[in-house]
This record gives structure tokens, C-alpha cells and sequence, in this order.
């Protein structure tokens, strides 16, 4: 538990020393304020503090050759004028006397980072460093960076840990291109970059940044690039991105750990990316990768060049890490056409080394299409150009809620409440007519006297997480279809929004309503007797949820994208009986859930289903699921029902497109 957050004043002593328009975005203010940020929220003292150390010439070793560290060793010693001429053998880049001693702090801040969640000191952190790294390369400086800290952090992990897989997302705005050389033919090392590209006409230009660069030899397939050709990329790009490309793969890729080089450039109001994603976006990019390598994720800074959305994406980031619920969503418009295009030209590429990708839409063999719309693009880039950049203002992120108590548990009276929990067996604030009207309404079977005990609890706790006095809730109950009922129609009276996440079959009549204030998605092996519908959406898997691999693809582009679209004020998640479902499976199905609704999830589970009640509380309680094992491919059926159910819901549901539609 717990999460790391590594800095150093010192980090901000060094500058550039002379005149340089493009160096000149690189400032030591970028750290202060994401630090002053922190301290300002109360977020740095809920981390626990880890001094940086330097990094020595071995872990520098692991990716740098010894000529270039000779080299960069010398520069503390550099007159000025020789520093101007040592700087202008690479590419977009100044030293400094101090730049040295601070690139070994930050390689070393990533590598002490890497052990804090290596030894379980901490589940996660954050390294607040400068210089950044993922430009730099074997025997070069490149892109404001020296050393490269998230590729040497990778390599050590390997080595003195002995992880076998590392992944590596990159959602800095540009490619860390230094980061695809090292490992372009390892493939125990998985990199995921987007990054603006304009069809190679944005820095650092380089052929190899484009989706068809895979990685090389036993490392293909290894190498993810996401070229965006188009600035003002928003939300919705990102998270498409994530649910039908990144996570995907990295769940059938099954790191030991995460490495994020997280540059900020990606957020609105930068002035490299000039993209519009809004700083909130980051707590769900960070949350979605949690559930991964049973949540051992380190974040270490890259880019980011605005002073004001940069320590907003900072805040947010470093908030997911310590379990605080995600904020809201927000209206996802779904992902634009050329989002669209990248999305499915990097699915293509990839289909032949990824079984998640197995049944992407190959590409248009004829290039006619898309060379259309590279003339219109190029029409209206210029247009654009023409255009004098308008200063981006979006709002501050908002203040996250976060209740009281975090997760409250209906429990029979012989079962014992898990430390952290509170036990909740209060109607008080309900009214008794509410409470005589229940019994009258579901006690038409008349005996089931004890399962009707529960209902009046469940009402009341809805109520409570309305008020926001409690985040999320469970409840094993004797009577899971009765429970659901009952608080299907309490909640979609209290809530605008409800998602109801049905694991298993149902005995009797579907609950929910056709008029949007319930979205109901339900995984079962039967087929359903109602049609599908854009707020009834049952899946039909050939194990039941019994197989992972296509219960897991399921909910990461399926029930994902449809629950962050639909953006609930609550989500039910059902449990039924016999369902089949693993724990484990169950239990990412919990976490990733929790990024919805900020966090206001309500579970119900059947009396019997003891044993896996305490593993489900503690994903509720912000703990990271167990890793799944490496996925094999899913069951060609059940890949070929999530690929029908998107087809048929993406006129619905804009976050489930993965292709262009075609040009008129
Ligand atoms: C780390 C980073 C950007 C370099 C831009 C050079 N570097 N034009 O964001
Ligand atoms: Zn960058």
C-alpha cells in the first residue's frame, strides 16, 4: 500500500544560458509548480517521501554507451561557449555546468522509484524529475533529454528484480523515439507511444514513428505507435485509444510492472502537443493501467510545457495513485475521424502478433481513400495555419469528492466486517411507509422472510452514496435477483444514470428501462430472449464468463467504452450465482469498474459466494486486482460476438468505433 512521491530542489538548478526559441519552453518552474501543486492540495503529504539518489555509471551503462557518458561527464567543466558547441552535435537540447548532476538525480529518482515498488515499500509513485528522458538515445541527447531514466529504470528492473515483462506507456506528446531504439528488438519490454505526427511533418520527423514500426525480430509486435495526425486531439481519443489498442494488449501482454513516461505535453493548453485533453483525463489513463502488474506502476516525468495544465495533469495523477476515486468523465463525443484512422491503421498493424487483435479491419488495399484524405487535410492545414494560435482556457479541474467512508458492507450477522470497512445495517433516515411498501412489493412469494430484511439496508445505502456520505458498497444478500430489483428501481429513481453489469444469468425478468436512466450490459452463456438495444446489451460468451480471455476482451472494448461513454451517476454490479467467473477476473472487473461514477459502485453477491467476498472488498477499498496470467486468445465465438455487438451499437455508442466510417 501506499504511494511514492520522489523529487529534488535540486533538479531545478540548471537552465538554458542563452538565447534558444526552441530549448527555451524547458524551465525549472515546471518542476516547482507541479511540487508547489502537490504541497498545496495536501497531495505530497499523503505520499510517502523517497530521496532521489544519483544514478551510477552502471545503471547509466544499461542503456548509454561509455563514450557518451565520458563525454556528458565533462560538461560540468565546460566553459560557456564550449557548452553552445558541445549542445549542437544533437538535436533540439542545451546543457548546462548542472545538467549533468541533475540527469544522474533523475535517472536515479526513476531507479529509486522502481525499488520502492519492487521491494513493496509502496504500490505506486511518482518521480518528479528534469532532465526528461525518452528522447535520448544510446550515444545522443536529444529532446531536452540526457539520460534516458525510464529505459535504464526497465532494464534495472529486469536485471535486479528478474521480471521477465515491463511495459512502457508513453503518453507524452512525442515519440520517445530513444525509448523505441533500445528496445526494439526485446520483446520482454512491450512500449506504447502516441504522439503528434501530422504524417511525420511534427518533431522529430522520423519515418520510424509511424504505426507500421512494430519492433523487430523476436521484438515485433513489441514496438505500439500511435501517430496523431491532427492536433486538437481530445478525450475521447485518448480513452479510444486505450480501450481498443493499449489495454487490450497489455492485459494479453501481463506485465510484472508499468513504467509510464508521463509528460504532460498531451494535456490542453500546451504549446508542443496543442492538443484538448483535459487535465482530468490523466486520473483515468493513470486508473486504467492500475489493475495491471497487480498495480505496481511508476510514473516518472517527461514533458509538459504549460505552467498551469501541466501541475492540473500532475495533481491528477499522483490523486488516482492514492486511490481517490476518478473524477466524472465527463460528455465523451467519441473519437474524431482522424483519431479514427490512427486507431484502425495501428489495429491492422498489429493484428498478426496480438490474439486480442486477431479480427481488426485489415486496411483498404487501394490507397486511394486515404490519399483523398490526405489532400483535404493538407487543404485545411493550411487553412489552419493561416490561423493565429488562440490561447487555450479550459476550467480548473474540479475538486474530487471523496466520502467519508469508502466502502460500506451489507453482511449476514455471522459473517465478520474486513478491517476498513463499515458494516451497515441502518434504515434510520427512511421513511416506514418505504420501508412496509418493499415488504409489500416483493414478498409476494410470501416465506422469504429473511431476504426481505435486507432490502430496506439496500435502500438506505443507495441513498447515502447519492449524498455522496459513501463511495461504494456490497451486499451479500440471499436473494441476488430479488436485491437487484429492488435497487434497480430505487436508484433509477434517485440517479439520472444507472449501469447495471450483470455477471451471469438472470432468473427473472431483465431489470432496467428502455429510456436511458438504466444501461444494462449483462455476460451470461445463454442467448438473450429481449433484442439488443442501446441500453440493453447482452453478451452472450461461449464458456459463460468462464473463459478469461474473452470475458476480458469483453469488458475492455465493450463494456468500457459503452460505461464511460453512458458516464453513470452509479454502477450496480451483479453477481449471480454459479456464474462462473473467476476471482481474479471478478476482481479487474471490480477495479476497472471504479473509474465510472467516481466510485460510487454498489455489488451484489449471493450469501454463498463467502469465499470471494473479502478479495472483492478490497478492490473496492482501492487495492489493485492480482494479474491475471498472460492471456491466450480469446474463443473466436466470443470475439466474434463483441465485434457484432460493437457493429450493431457504434451508431449508439461513438467509443466503440475502431474504423473510419467511409469517405462519401
Ligand atoms: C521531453 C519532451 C520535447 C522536445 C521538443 C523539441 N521533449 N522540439 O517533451
Ligand atoms: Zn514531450
Amino acid at each position: 500500500m501506499g504511494t511514492a512521491l520522489i523529487y529534488d530542489d535540486e533538479m531545478t538548478n540548471y537552465k538554458l544560458l542563452w538565447v534558444d526559441s526552441i530549448c527555451n519552453i524547458e524551465v525549472p518552474e515546471r518542476l516547482t509548480v507541479c511540487y508547489e501543486a502537490l504541497m498545496r492540495t495536501g497531495l505530497a503529504d499523503r505520499c510517502v517521501s523517497i530521496p532521489v539518489r544519483e544514478a551510477t555509471d552502471a545503471d547509466i551503462l544499461l542503456v548509454h554507451s561509455e563514450e557518451y557518458l565520458e563525454a556528458v561527464k565533462k560538461t560540468p567543466y565546460m566553459t560557456l561557449a564550449e557548452l553552445m558547441e558541445f549542445t549542437l552535435q544533437y538535436g533540439d537540447v542545451y546543457f548546462h555546468p548542472n545538467i549533468y548532476h541533475c540527469a544522474k538525480l533523475a535517472a536515479g529518482a526513476a531507479l529509486q522509484l522502481v525499488d520502492s515498488v519492487m521491494t513493496g515499500a509502496v504500490r505506486t509513485g511518482m518521480a518528479l524529475v528534469r532532465p526528461p528522458g525518452h528522447h535520448s538515445m544510446r550515444s545522443a541527447a536529444n529532446g531536452f533529454c540526457v539520460f534516458n531514466n525510464v529505459a535504464i529504470a526497465a532494464r534495472y528492473a529486469r536485471q535486479k528484480y528478474g521480471l521477465e515483462r515491463v511495459l512502457i506507456v508513453d503518453w507524452d506528446i512525442h515519440h520517445g523515439q530513444g525509448v523505441q531504439y533500445c528496445f526494439e528488438d526485446d520483446p520482454s519490454v512491450l512500449y506504447f507511444s502516441w504522439h503528434r505526427y501530422e504524417h511525420q511533418k511534427f518533431w522529430p520527423n522520423l519515418r520510424e514513428s509511424d504505426y507500421d514500426t512494430v519492433g523487430k525480430e523476436k521484438g515485433a509486435g513489441f514496438n505500439i505507435n500511435v501517430p496523431w495526425n491532427r492536433v486538437g486531439m481530445r478525450n475521447s481519443d485518448y480513452l479510444s485509444v486505450f480501450f481498443h489498442i493499449l489495454l487490450p494488449v497489455a492485459y494479453e501482454f501481463c506485465p510484472d510492472l508499468v513504467l509510464v513516461c508521463a509528460g504532460f505535453d498531451s494535456a490542453i493548453g500546451d504549446p508542443e502537443g496543442e492538443m484538448c485533453a483535459s487535465p482530468d483525463i490523466f486520473a483515468h489513463l493513470t486508473h486504467l493501467l492500475m489493475n495491471l502488474a497487480g498495480g505496481k506502476l511508476c510514473a516518472v516525468l517527461e514533458g509538459g510545457y504549460n505552467l498551469t495544465s501541466l501541475p492540473q495533469s500532475v495533481c491528477q495523477t499522483v490523486q488516482t495513485l492514492l486511490g481517490d476515486p476518478a473524477p466524472p468523465p465527463g460528455s465523451l463525443e467519441g473519437p474524431c475521424r482522424s483519431a479514427l484512422e490512427s486507431l484502425h491503421c495501428v489495429r491492422s498493424a498489429h493484428k498478426p502478433y496480438w490474439s486480442c487483435l486477431k479480427y481488426a479491419a485489415d486496411l483498404p488495399t487501394s490507397e486511394s481513400s486515404s490519399k483523398h484524405d490526405k489532400l483535404a487535410e493538407e487543404t485545411k492545414d493550411k487553412a489552419e495555419k493561416e490561423t493565429v494560435k488562440e490561447e487555450k482556457v479550459w476550467p480548473e479541474p474540479q475538486k474530487r469528492v471523496c466520502p467519508p467512508v469508502r466502502a460500506a458492507l451489507i453482511l449476514p450477522d455471522n459473517v465478520t466486517c474486513p478491517a476498513g470497512c463499515q458494516r451497515f445495517s441502518s434504515t434510520e433516515g427512511l421513511d416506514p411507509a418505504t420501508i412496509s411498501k418493499l415488504r409489500e412489493k416483493f414478498s409476494k412469494d410470501g416465506e422469504n422472510n429473511s431476504s426481505l430484511t435486507t432490502l430496506p439496508s439496500l435502500v438506505a445505502l443507495v441513498d447515502k452514496m447519492e449524498n455522496h456520505e459513501i463511495y461504494s458498497g456490497l451486499a451479500l444478500v440471499q436473494d441476488v435477483s430479488m436485491a437487484m430489483t429492488c435497487t434497480v428501481q430505487h436508484a433509477a429513481a434517485l440517479f439520472q444514470r444507472v449501469l447495471i453489469v450483470c455477471v451471469g444469468d438472470m432468473v427473472e425478468q431483465k431489470p432496467g428501462t428502455e429510456d436511458g436512466k438504466t444501461l444494462l450490459v449483462q455476460f451470461s452463456g445463454n442467448i438473450s430472449d429481449k433484442p439488443i438495444g442501446k441500453y440493453h446489451v447482452p453478451v452472450c460468451l461461449k464458456k459463460g464468463c468462464g473463459d478469461v480471455s474473452g470475458f476480458m476482451h469483453a469488458v475492455l472494448s465493450l463494456l468500457l467504452p459503452l460505461g464511460y461513454e453512458y458516464d453513470p451517476n452509479l454502477v450496480l454490479l451483479v453477481r449471480m450465482p454459479g456464474c462462473g467467473i473467476w476471482d481474479s477476473v471478478w476482481q479487474q472487473l471490480t477495479g476497472l469498474l471504479q473509474g465510472l461514477a467516481q466510485g460510487h459502485t454498489l455489488i451484489l453477491m449471493q450469501e454463498e459466494e463467502k469465499p470471494c467476498f473479502v478479495p472483492t472488498v478490497s478492490c473496492l477499498l482501492g487495492n489493485a486486482a492480482p494479474s491475471l496470467a498472460s492471456l491466450c486468445a480469446p474463443l473466436p465465438e466470443d470475439t466474434e460476438e463483441v465485434e457484432k455487438l460493437r457493429y450493431h451499437l457504434q451508431a449508439d455508442w461513438k467509443l466503440l468505433q475502431t474504423t473510419a466510417p467511409e469517405p462519401q
